[in-house]
């Protein structure tokens, strides 16, 4: 099985409250079915979580009760998007279904628990695909915490052990500096954790969960779960399809 995460820089447009790439996610979904792999799906906040969080910094728990109002905002935004996402899905003929984490998990310090898995596994049992987010879970000690796309992943990779991790992103891989920003970064193909302190990883979009440095981290601390985890580049029509083929493509794969 290979366990995707759509990246919310390419389901939506993280410079624009809550603009959703729906072109780029249907054609993702249709390279997804074209590859008639065996798959997992988690997706990204993008513009309909990061926006607001920031604004509220949700990612610092709960602080006043100003924040409520944001929290709700956010869970409403988050799930419009899972729609929009699932609906691409079932278009191409998966049938998925939108699983809030914090409908089946909670969070302790802004990590997830996961005790109980029976309602993913009882969709997965009877052929359902559940799709998780990133998205606000409440927290035993914080009231609530942001919990990234990526901390799914890294909770469904320690679950289901899947072959292959695939961050899918709006960059070729992990470069030494942003190479939205700078004409002379290097794309690096093989990461270890002696490298990332190299890394020039300055956010320019509104990102309460680290940016690519937080990814990195998350794909470090899971890459000991499977045969490989890669981060590619979903904006390239054709890469993610090529990818799941087996075929050889421009990414960057991390190793401890
Ligand atoms: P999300 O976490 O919202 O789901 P995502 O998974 O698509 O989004 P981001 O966290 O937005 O990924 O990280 C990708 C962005 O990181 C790119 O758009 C790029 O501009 C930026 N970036 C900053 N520094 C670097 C770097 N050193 N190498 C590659 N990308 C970088
Ligand atoms: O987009 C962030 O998840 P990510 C979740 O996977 C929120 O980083 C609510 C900002």
């Amino acid at each position: 099985m290979i366990l995707i995460k759509l990246g919310g820089s390419v389901i939506t447009d993280k410079s624009q409250y809550r603009k959703f790439n729906q072109e780029q996610t249907a054609r993702l979904c249709k390279e997804i079915a074209n590859s008639r792999k065996g798959v997992m799906i988690v997706h990204g906040a993008g513009s309909f979580g990061h926006v607001i969080a920031k604004q509220y910094q949700l990612n610092k728990g709960l602080q006043d009760f100003g924040q409520i109002p944001a929290v709700a905002q956010v869970q409403h935004d988050t799930r419009e998007l899972s729609l929009k996402v699932t609906e691409e899905l079932i278009k191409v003929g998966i049938p998925a279904v939108s699983v809030p984490p914090g409908s089946c998990f909670v969070m302790e310090n802004g990590r997830l628990i996961v005790k109980d898995d029976e309602a993913i596994k009882g969709l997965m049992h009877i052929g359902v695909m559940p799709i998780m987010f990133g998205d606000v879970v409440a927290d035993r000690r914080k009231g609530f915490s942001i919990c990234s796309g990526d901390q799914a992943m890294e909770v469904l990779a320690r679950k289901f052990k899947p072959k292959t991790i695939l961050f899918v992103s709006d960059v070729d891989g992990l470069y030494t500096a942003d190479p939205k920003k700078d004409p002379n970064a290097k794309l690096i193909e093989n990461v270890d954790i002696s490298m990332l302190d190299n890394i020039d990883s300055e956010l320019m979009v509104a990102d309460v969960t680290g940016g690519i440095r937080g990814k990195i981290e998350e794909m470090l601390s899971i890459c000991q779960d499977c045969d490989e985890c890669v981060l590619i580049n979903g904006t390239v029509p054709g890469r993610l399809e090529a990818f799941l083929k087996g075929e050889d493509v421009v990414c960057t794969r991390v190793k401890v």
